[in-house]
């Protein structure tokens, strides 16, 4: 049974492709009496958008996005939020060459082993076009997180290839084309980037995210676990490959006098796990980091299947990512922020959604 819609409460559902005609998602539950406003959305589309560095793929896609549906004049109405954006720079022909061959390490090869139908236009329903609509619909659900709850959600790139970086200056990630909080790496990884694009290779990243003033009591144990879903919704992103809460793998090699975040005063002395225990949210930081894969669509020539079996060489033509990670941070913010915004709903469709008490 296909599978494009999550939530509970609130229902986030796609559709489209990179070369379709349109984009769009559906955004059900959503609270009435929301101000909204496309200018709004489309400062959160153009922060992950591609094409405003030398440093990502050069399509450029103006994501202009229309709400069609769920707002009347200005503000949500409790009804389905309709968005949708027009593929406007969409070049199929690049990918004539490789109509029957298959990338390794793409979904080229899944996809067709799945559904026996070969999308051979750009990624095609995998392509992280299809991020839009998350980021869409995030930023309406980061601006009612943060007016009903004051909750702020920031990512920052962590690390990319064997470049670690620290989250020195959050405040700087939206002045470099990184999304990178230590603001003296920048020139460094702008070196790196020049030399791996000259090169045709790519490279993976690391993502980190924060959400801040996220209430205490979030998550549904034992199947709807607040870290279950935050990672399902992490690992949903195209080109994810691991999901660490806290301390994460980390965990493994500490000892329980340390990994245990002590208390003194009602206070929490440290956030080894990541301001979710057992499933729930202790109202401490969430924090949650994201791998994203090396890129497969590469210019290196590289040993492949065609569609018939044969052994074939293949080479991708087309304006590529050289390091998708690099403009992931807002799609990271936008899963996080629905996630959590769902977690509110359903926490309070349940407790205290009754008059009875222990008597
Ligand atoms: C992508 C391949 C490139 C990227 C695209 C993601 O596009 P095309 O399908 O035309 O080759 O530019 O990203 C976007 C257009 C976007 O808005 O994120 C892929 O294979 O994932």
């Amino acid at each position: 049974m296909s599978d494009n819609t999550f939530g509970k409460n609130l229902r986030f559902t796609s559709f489209g492709e990179s070369h379709g005609s349109t984009i769009g998602c559906v955004l059900d539950g959503f609270p009435p009496g929301m101000a909204i406003t496309t200018d709004e959305i489309k400062l959160e589309l153009l922060r992950r958008a591609t094409g405003k560095s030398r440093h990502t793929s050069q399509r450029k896609e103006k994501d202009d996005v229309k709400i069609v549906s769920g707002v009347f004049e200005g503000v949500t109405t409790g009804h389905p939020i309709g968005l949708i954006i027009e593929n406007t720079d969409a070049r199929s022909k690049d990918y004539t060459d490789i109509a029957e061959k298959i990338r390794p390490g793409h979904a080229d090869y899944s996809y067709w082993k799945k559904y026996g139908v070969r999308d051979y236009r750009g990624g095609g329903r995998s392509s992280a076009r299809e991020t839009t609509m998350r980021v869409a619909a995030g930023a309406m659900a980061k601006k009612w997180l943060r007016l009903n709850y004051d909750v702020n959600i920031v990512a920052w790139l962590s690390q990319i290839g064997d470049i670690h970086l620290q989250a020195s200056d959050l405040s700087v990630i939206d002045d470099n084309p990184f999304f990178c909080a230590e603001p003296e790496q920048v020139p460094h990884l702008e070196q790196f980037m020049d030399k791996l694009r000259k090169s045709g290779d790519s490279v993976g990243a690391r993502i980190s995210a924060c959400a801040t003033n996220v209430p205490a009591g979030l998550g549904e144990p034992v199947y709807g676990k607040l870290d279950a879903e935050i990672a399902s919704a992490m690992m949903s992103i195209n080109a994810t490959k691991g999901v660490e809460i806290g301390a994460g793998f980390a965990s493994v090699a500490q000892n329980g006098s340390v990994h245990r975040d002590e208390i003194v005063d009602s206070r929490f002395l440290s956030n080894h796990a990541g301001g979710i225990l057992a499933g729930v949210s202790t109202g401490q930081d969430i924090l949650v980091h994201t791998a994203f894969k090396p890129t497969s669509s590469l210019r290196i020539p590289g040993k492949s299947m065609d569609i018939h079996g044969n052994n074939v060489e293949v080479v991708t033509k087309g304006r590529h990512d050289p390091c998708v990670g690099i403009r992931a941070a807002p799609i990271v913010e936008a899963m996080l922020a629905l996630v959590i915004m769902d977690h509110i709903m359903r926490h309070s469709a349940q407790i205290n959604s009754g008059k009875t008490t222990q008597s």
